[in-house]
C-alpha cells in the first residue's frame, strides 16, 4: 500500500484533531487509500515543535516550516496554523508541488484567497479546506433528502453558530480577536462552517444583508501565543482592543430563490458548540443540531395530520460513512470521527486524483459571502455576491 508523507505546521489544538485523524482514518476506512506517515510537525520554536513530535507522534519537529515545504519526501502539507500564514504556506506549498489540507477560514482577506486559489489550480495540486461538521453523517443524510426531493421546494431556512468561550470580558485578547492575524472574528472563525453547510445543502448565496457587532471592546492581552480558547483568564495586565465582530446576523437570498438566516457569536452563555440548521420546503422540514450530533430530525408533511410531527433518524451503519465508523447506531459520532471522514476524502482525492469538496474555490466562495456580509453591514443595505474570475 502506498504511503503518504506528512508535514503539519502549527502544534495547537487542530494538530492533535489532525493527528488524532491520521492515525485513526486506515483503521475506520480499511483498505486505506495510502497509509498516512507523519514525519514533520513544525511551530514557532524547536522546543515546542520537538514536544509536539512526541505528542503527536511525527517523526521530529522543526521550528522552520519551510523545511517542510523543502523537504522531497513530504507528499502533504497540513495547514493548522493562526489564519494570517494560511496564504504564505499555502502557496509555497502549491509552488512546490505538494498537496494541501488546510484549516478554516481559508484566509484573512479576499485578496489572500484569491491568490492560494489561483496558486493551487496552477500547480494541479489537490487542495482541501478542513469545514469538517459537513462529514457528519445526519448533515449528509439531511443532504440525501434534499436531493431526493422529500421536502419538496426548499422556501427558507435558519442556521446558527453559537458558542460561549469568549463571552467572559476577562477572558484574554488571543490572536481570535486581532484583526492582522485573523481577519474576521466570529464570521470567519464559526458562521464560515454554517455556511459551508448550507452551501452545500442548498447551493450558492446570491444576496446578503448583515448586520456585525462588537460587544466587548478591549480584552487582557494574552501571554505566550497559544490560544486557550477563554479557559485561561488574562489577569489584571495590559488590556488591548478587540478589531472583530463578536456577533454575526446575516439573511441570505440564495440562487434558487430561498430565504435564510445565519447567527453566529462565540459570547452567547450557555451554549457550547450549537450549531443547527433547520430547512422548509413545500412538502416538510429538516433539523439538525451538532450538539446531538447523531440525529437528524425530518418532517413529512405528507404524514396523516394526527401522525405530523418531527420524527429522529439516529444515524448508524445504513448511513453516510457509518459502515466504516461504528457497527450499530449510538456508539457515538464526535469531532475526531468527522476529521477522519475529511482526511479519507483527502487521501482518496490524492491518491485517486478525484476533486475533493470543501476545497479553496469554496473556500475563495465563502471569502466572497463574507466580502458581501462586511459591506452590507456598512451600507445597511442588501449586497450581491461576488462571483470568481
Ligand atoms: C473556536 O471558535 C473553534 O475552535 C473554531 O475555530 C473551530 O473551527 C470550531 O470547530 C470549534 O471552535
Amino acid at each position: 500500500m502506498k504511503t503518504l508523507h506528512v508535514g503539519l505546521i502549527g502544534a495547537g489544538f487542530m494538530a492533535k484533531a489532525h493527528s488524532l485523524a491520521y492515525d485513526g482514518m486506515p483503521m475506520c476506512f480499511w483498505p486505506a487509500p495510502a497509509m498516512p506517515h507523519k514525519k514533520v510537525i513544525a511551530d514557532l520554536s524547536q522546543e515546542r515543535a520537538d514536544t509536539a513530535a512526541m505528542q503527536f507522534r511525527f517523526d521530529k519537529g522543526t521550528a522552520n516550516w519551510q523545511d517542510i515545504i523543502r523537504d522531497p519526501e513530504i507528499d502533504i502539507v497540513d495547514i493548522c496554523t493562526p489564519n494570517d500564514a494560511h496564504a504564505e504556506i499555502a502557496i509555497a506549498a502549491a509552488e512546490a508541488g505538494k498537496h494541501i489540507i488546510c484549516e478554516k477560514p481559508i484566509s484573512r482577506t479576499l485578496n489572500e484567497a484569491k491568490k492560494m486559489y489561483e496558486a493551487v489550480k496552477k500547480a494541479g495540486v489537490v487542495n482541501m479546506l478542513c469545514f469538517n461538521y459537513r462529514m457528519t453523517p445526519a448533515v449528509q443524510l439531511a443532504k440525501k433528502y434534499l436531493a431526493e426531493g422529500s421536502i419538496g421546494d426548499i422556501l427558507d431556512f435558519r442556521g446558527t453558530y453559537l458558542q460561549d468561550w469568549s463571552a467572559d470580558p476577562a477572558s484574554p485578547l488571543s490572536w481570535r480577536f486581532q484583526k492582522a492575524i485573523c481577519g474576521s472574528g466570529a464570521f470567519g472563525d464559526i458562521a464560515t462552517h454554517v455556511v459551508d453547510m448550507l452551501r452545500f445543502l442548498l447551493g450558492d448565496f446570491a444576496e446578503i444583508n448583515a448586520r456585525m457587532a462588537t460587544y466587548i471592546k478591549e480584552r487582557p492581552v494574552q501571554s505566550g501565543s497559544i490560544d486557550k480558547l477563554g479557559t485561561v483568564k488574562g489577569g489584571d495586565g495590559p488590556r488591548g482592543k478587540v478589531e472583530v465582530d463578536d456577533q454575526c446576523c446575516l439573511c441570505v437570498k440564495t440562487a434558487s430563490g430561498a430565504f435564510g438566516t445565519i447567527e453566529a457569536t462565540r459570547n452567547a452563555w450557555g451554549r457550547n458548540n450549537y450549531i443547527t440548521f433547520e430547512i422548509h420546503g413545500t412538502q416538510g422540514s429538516l433539523y439538525f443540531n451538532y450538539e446531538r450530533r447523531d440525529e437528524l430530525q425530518v418532517c413529512f408533511a405528507s404524514d396523516p395530520g394526527d401522525r405530523r410531527g418531527f420524527r429522529t433518524v439516529y444515524t448508524g451503519p445504513a448511513h453516510p460513512y457509518g459502515e466504516a465508523l461504528w457497527p450499530i447506531p449510538a456508539l457515538g459520532i464526535g469531532y475526531t470521527e468527522t476529521k477522519i471522514v475529511e482526511l479519507h476524502k483527502f487521501f482518496d482525492a490524492v491518491v485517486n486524483k478525484k476533486p475533493v469538496s470543501p476545497d479553496f474555490e469554496d473556500g475563495y466562495n465563502i471569502e466572497l459571502i463574507g466580502e458581501a456580509a462586511f459591506k452590507s453591514a456598512e451600507s445597511g443595505r442588501w449586497e450581491k455576491v461576488g462571483t470568481i474570475g
